[in-house]
């Protein structure tokens, strides 16, 4: 089993119904597991600006698929959940990034790993930070914490908890 850390964000209608709906059909995967999430983050629009806030969450999980079966995977999920093909960057029901798949380093046509941005944008930071404090970024071998900073910080607008683990719990 590879630990993996996801980035989920939405900013279109229901947003933290297209998160839930997100992490259900990752977790009743028969190949992967959500072992850890974090809070909800409600952020400001990072490159193209003029759009509504995003929900952004991250997640740690457990799963048996390669790199490039889970990003199918997370694809197949995506449109399952009601994504929208729309313009690149612009708004979206669901995204979900494979942020970093256990210490790989990937670059082909299909797949960058860990994700090119990840060190730039607080809305993906702060999340994974919350989950591990201590992570290191595989290519860099920088602790990912020092690559936070204020404005960073300032992207961040509201922050609740996210009971999907507990709810989860409950079912079992
Ligand atoms: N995703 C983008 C572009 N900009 N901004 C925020 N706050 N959250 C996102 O998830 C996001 C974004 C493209 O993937
Ligand atoms: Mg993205
Ligand atoms: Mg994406």
């Amino acid at each position: 089993m590879n630990n993996v850390y996801l980035g989920l964000g939405s900013n279109v209608a229901d947003r933290e119904r297209f998160i839930n709906s997100a992490l259900l059909h990752l977790n009743e995967d028969k190949g992967c597991k959500v072992l850890k999430t974090s809070s909800f983050y409600e952020t400001r629009p990072y490159g193209k600006t003029d759009q509504s806030n995003f929900i952004n969450t991250a997640v740690l999980i457990h799963t048996s698929h390669n790199p490039l079966n889970l990003f199918k995977l997370i694809k197949s999920i995506e449109n399952k959940v009601g994504r929208i093909k729309r313009e690149r960057w612009g708004p979206r029901e669901i995204d979900i990034d494979i942020l970093f798949y256990a210490n790989e380093l990937i670059e082909s046509d299909e797949l960058t790993i860990p994700h090119a941005d990840i060190i730039n944008r607080g809305f993906v930071l702060l999340p994974i930070l919350e989950i591990n404090p201590s992570i290191i970024h595989p290519k860099t071998k920088k602790l990912l914490k020092e690559y936070l900073d204020t404005n960073k910080e300032n992207d961040i607008l509201r922050i609740w908890n996210n009971d999907f683990n507990e709810r989860q719990g409950k079912q079992n």
